[in-house]
């Protein structure tokens, strides 16, 4: 077959029966956009090098013993950008509500912090009630920023205006003004800062009781990390958490609570490093937890295993 000599350009390279929209479970919306970065350009690479990367993942995860696309990965053709960035927004929250409508799950790859937004508004209106666990090296609450109310600059901002509460977690650059947000605003906003979770696993059961609904859905801005995991994005800051620390942060949340979303944000590729393929592994693992947790209560996985 003259097909054996190509692979298919989709998340972590799956064949048809894993990648199909009708029979997968996860949905990888592919979003490159950087309209609103206000740094370093370079996030509209994202999508295309996590995508690329993902092709070297290696399927069987050993601390799962589970292949984590068991429940199918289909990734989408690349949302058209070539749009006025506030068209891209609305869009992407259209086509997020179809996947939510569809009963499956929605994973948007950046592009820019600012696209966010939009799944988060869409599960606002197909699920009510949820909070929003905001992974990122910036608190992101600046009400307006270089002139507009949706830069990357205010996307936790924006999150509370829909009036859903955020749990901020690894945060270490902010303004005086967000600081006093945030201590004016314990009921909305809880703010795990980098320097108070690092190298210390004591305040996971914190996190975990500053979650006060059941629904959780994570954006996370790959600036989390330490630059020196992660050197290719566009407002690195140092002092950031570590690989093994996010992963346990990470499977906490998938266990304690009902994950319905997440984004991952700000990769902007370069040659430099490694980046894109740890970003490609993170979102990968985080699969594999949800398909493990699912697999554990007993909620049937039909799908049999297929080979590289
Ligand atoms: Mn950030």
């Amino acid at each position: 077959m003259i097909n054996n000599y190509f692979y298919p350009l989709n998340f972590a390279g799956l064949g048809k029966e894993y990648s199909d929209y009708k029979s997968s479970f996860f949905t990888i919306i592919p979003v490159p956009f950087d309209s609103s970065t206000s740094y370093s350009p370079g996030a509209r690479k994202g999508p295309l090098a996590i995508i690329d990367s993902s092709i070297q993942l290696e399927w069987f995860d050993d601390e799962l013993e589970l292949e984590n696309y068991k429940l199918g990965i289909h990734t989408f053709n690349f949302l058209d950008t070539k749009i006025h960035p506030e068209k891209t927004v609305e869009i992407l929250e259209k086509v997020v509500g179809k996947v939510l409508k569809d009963g499956k799950f929605p994973i948007v790859i950046g592009g820019d912090h600012s696209l966010s937004y939009a799944p988060i508004k869409s599960l606002k209106e197909k699920i009510g009630n949820f909070t929003v666990i905001h992974f990122d090296a910036h608190s992101d609450l600046r009400d307006e920023y270089q002139g507009s109310k949706h830069s990357h600059a205010c996307t936790a901002r924006r999150i509370l205006d829909l009036d859903i509460p955020v749990v901020q977690i690894g945060i270490r650059s902010l303004t005086r003004e967000d600081y006093n947000f945030i201590k004016s605003n314990p009921s909305k906003i809880k703010t795990f800062f980098a320097r108070e979770i690092y190298n210390s696993t004591k305040d996971y059961p914190l996190i975990e009781k500053a979650i006060k609904t059941d629904n959780i859905y994570i954006t996370f801005d790959v600036d989390v990390f330490d630059p020196s995991i992660i050197p290719s994005t566009g407002t690195p800051e140092p002092g950031g958490l570590g690989w093994y620390q996010v992963l346990e942060i990470l499977k906490m949340l998938v266990n304690k609570r009902n994950l319905i979303g997440f984004d991952v944000v700000e990769l902007a590729p370069n040659t430099s490093g490694p980046s894109e393929f740890i970003i490609a592994k993170l979102i990968y693992k985080l699969i594999g937890y949800i398909t493990f947790k699912k697999e554990k209560k007993g909620e049937k996985i039909i799908k049999k295993e297929h080979k590289h």
